[in-house]
């Protein structure tokens, strides 16, 4: 198996190297080191030597990095990835910046990490190809192996076809995606997406979810992606102790909880403008109610994610500054990384889990607040790819302030019971998508 991503899989540790952290690593690292087989990645300032073998000890598998210029680096990740891909597939125009370097860049660092998976492909491997970093080397891997099996998964939304097409790039950037067997999406709705694109803008022939393109078949599949259920529940089970104790520290009757990247898609900013509402609104939750905003720096180099911070900031100071009062601060952010196991002890310890964002692919948050919770309730964004799948969340449109702010006070008073049904659906629902499932499904589906 040739795994190509933008991100290494491993990390270093006081112990040497460890599988990073996030799902994708921990399901694919036991399938590569079980089959053997190489995982190519960007090169970063993190340590990792171009070329690791791993484990250590018994390599099963080697991670080969692509070397790139501050420059290559600025086009191809800052510019084309961050500040076109993202902003299209998440529907925000608004934020699209259309350089053509970033697309030159773009095209020659795909074409290199192309050249390497042709350098170490042997007859029979498979080749996945991850994300939206990586459109354009499925057909210039196809290009230099006819025979070979090559998927690619998307972990963005796909978005309508009239928005994609918005790019000048579109038609080359799909031809690129065309040069994979399977295309794997989160859910139904971004393949339809797909599929109009590729009908529409390359005039392929579209029946069913497979794509006809130059002589050659391509399967669109959905397939929901998961986390590692067992070990969020694990570490849930750890964190109770300590889950108390920050309860306990608030001092408040109620916590409310949103954790994410600091991401203009991530609604962090609507989210705390309906939390200033519910206070305005409802003098009786004063003093009892605490909202915790962990937010992770993300992008810092891109000029609308430090608009961002600010406007985040001010509004974070301006709720606190008018309702603050005694030992009482409404709102806690807390904008920096925290492990996972400093995630469970909040996921643990909330009422209402808040996750809003204006569109996701998935949202793998949700399901780790569903795996690690047991005592709250899940307030979810109807427009992310988990609410197609996590139907007894109560569902609210991030947009629409006044049903935000409504649904926030329907979730702390919802009756005990109805809580608890709803987290045994959700929590069987989350079992099911677990992300070694996941891996397991769509390789499956590759080999088939
Ligand atoms: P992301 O946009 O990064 O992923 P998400 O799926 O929620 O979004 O995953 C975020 C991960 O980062 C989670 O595992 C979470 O625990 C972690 N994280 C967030 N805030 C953190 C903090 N403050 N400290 C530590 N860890 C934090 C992209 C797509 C998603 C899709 C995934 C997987 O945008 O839509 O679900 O890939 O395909």
């Amino acid at each position: 198996m040739i795994i190509a991503a933008n991100r290494a899989p491993v990390r270093r540790t006081d112990d040497g190297w460890a599988p990073s952290i996030g799902g994708l690593a921990t399901a694919l690292l036991p399938v590569l080191e079980e089959e053997g087989g190489v995982w190519l990645a960007m090169k970063e300032d993190d340590g990792i030597p171009e070329r690791l073998e791993y484990p250590s000890g018994d390599p099963s598998l080697t991670v080969l990095r692509i070397r790139l210029s501050d420059q290559e680096l600025h086009n191809y990740y800052s510019g084309m990835a961050n500040r076109v891909l993202w902003p299209i597939s998440h529907y925000m125009i608004q934020h699209l910046e259309l350089d053509p370097a970033f697309m030159e860049d773009y095209r020659s660092i795909n074409a290199r990490f192309a050249r390497a998976i042709v350098d170490e492909y042997t007859p029979g491997d498979y080749i996945w190809i991850q994300d939206y970093h990586l459109m354009l080397a499925p057909q210039l891997v196809r290009s230099d192996l006819a025979d070979a099996t090559i998927a690619h998964f998307w972990h963005i939304p796909w978005p309508a076809m009239e928005v994609f097409r918005v790019l000048p790039w579109a038609r080359e950037l799909m031809a690129g995606m065309l040069g994979s067997d399977l295309i794997g999406f989160h859910v139904e709705e971004y393949v339809k997406n797909f599929l109009e694109s590729a009908r529409v803008l390359l005039g392929a022939e579209v029946e069913g979810t497979t794509i006809y393109w130059k002589g050659r078949e391509i399967r669109v599949e959905a397939h929901p992606i998961g986390i590692g259920v067992e070990r969020f529940r694990r570490m849930s089970a750890e964190a109770a102790e300590e889950a108390e104790r920050l309860r306990e520290e608030l001092g408040s009757e109620y916590l409310v909880l949103g954790v994410d990247r600091l991401d203009y898609t991530k609604g962090v900013l609507s989210r705390l403008l309906a939390f200033e509402r519910f206070l305005e609104e409802h003098p009786e939750y004063h003093r009892r109610v605490v909202f915790y905003q962990i937010a992770t720096p993300s992008r810092t180099d891109v000029e609308t994610y430090q608009k961002l911070k600010r406007d985040v900031d001010e509004v974070v100071g301006r709720i606190n500054g008018a309702f603050a009062v005694d030992d009482w601060v409404p709102v806690h952010y807390r904008y920096r990384t925290y492990t996972q196991e400093e995630l469970c002890i909040f996921y643990r310890a909330a009422d209402v889990g808040l996750i809003t964002p204006l569109r996701d692919g998935m949202n793998l948050v949700t399901q780790e607040f569903i795996a690690a919770n047991e005592r709250g309730m899940l307030v979810l964004s109807e427009l992310t790819g988990a609410a197609y799948l996590l139907q007894e969340a109560l569902q609210v449109n991030p947009y629409d302030l006044r049903a935000l702010t409504d649904v926030l006070k329907e979730a702390l008073e919802m009756p005990e019971e109805e809580k608890q049904t709803r987290r045994a659906k959700l929590k069987k629902r989350v079992g099911e998508l677990d992300v070694h499932r996941w891996a397991e499904r769509f390789l499956s589906s590759f080999a088939a």
